[in-house]
């Protein structure tokens, strides 16, 4: 289902210079018991960021995700770009959330970095789904203008694709603006909320169940603390520089 979008994603970092780095041995690919399931995932030295990470679980029917995060480098306080698409086949369930990540939630800072997301999301209504959320808080790393959607085959098949290419390109133009002018927030208060980003995501992340169910619990307390957020580990007495 998300193979396509996989493609545009990898060629779209590829063509902003990405080069492949190197994901944690072991994690980089891992096959269920069954033989059923299978998770990849790619880490990119991008110019620009100090982090970009991207997951493709296929688990054939019963479940599809891609799921990428950026993390610009700390010089920038840019959103973090965040892509997490769940298709349940058996249901025909469709959970997309694409937003830019906010590293704080004030006024200016969303005047700053938001208007190519606002455009983006007045275009797709049928992303922009009144849901509720379960596990995260809104207000915290959300934007008022993510694309939230729980839908199904007609949301996958129509708005979405073309979404999803657009919103990408929005994310470069962001960064092609945001290295223009200054970054308001010190290097090191990025630094202390890209930490604290990975510590709360880790904790309400509904995946960790989903990684042991298929994967067993200790490659997906691995996969949580060495790949996905590997910032919510860190001794938390070492210095910040
Ligand atoms: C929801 N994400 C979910 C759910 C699962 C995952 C199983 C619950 C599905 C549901 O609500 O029906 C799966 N999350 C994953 C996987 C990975 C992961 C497989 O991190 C890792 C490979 N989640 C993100 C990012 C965003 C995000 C970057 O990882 C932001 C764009 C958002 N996921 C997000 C939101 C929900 C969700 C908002 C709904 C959760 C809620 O209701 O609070």
């Amino acid at each position: 289902m998300f193979d396509p979008f996989l493609q545009e994603l990898h060629t779209s970092i590829k063509a902003h210079g990405g080069k492949p780095a190197s994901v944690p041995n072991g994690l980089e690919l891992c096959v269920s018991q069954k033989g059923n399931s299978m998770i990849r995932s790619w880490l990119w030295n991008v110019p620009g960021f100090r982090r970009w990470r991207v997951t493709r679980l296929d688990a054939g029917k019963s479940l599809q995700v891609l799921n990428s995060v950026a993390y610009p480098d700390y010089n920038n306080d840019q959103p973090l770009m965040g892509i997490d698409l769940l298709w349940f086949g058996s249901r025909s369930k469709l959970v997309a959330v694409l937003d830019f990540q906010p590293l704080v939630q004030d006024q200016s800072y969303f005047e700053r970095h938001f208007q190519g997301l606002k455009v983006l999301q007045s275009r797709f209504p049928e992303l922009r789904s009144q849901e509720t959320m379960r596990s995260f808080d809104p207000h915290l790393y959300f934007s008022p203008w993510l694309l939230f959607c729980r839908g199904g085959i007609d949301q996958a098949k129509g708005a979405l694709p073309i979404a999803f290419n657009d919103f990408i390109k929005s994310y470069w133009d962001l960064q092609d603006l945001a290295i223009q002018r200054p970054s308001l927030i010190p290097s090191l208060e990025v630094r202390r909320l890209h930490i604290a980003y990975d510590i709360y995501s880790s904790r309400k992340d509904p995946a960790h169940g989903l990684f042991a169910s298929y994967f067993g619990k200790s490659w997906a307390d691995r996969f949580l603390k060495e790949f996905l957020f590997p910032d919510s580990y860190r001794d938390e007495s070492s210095p910040l520089i």
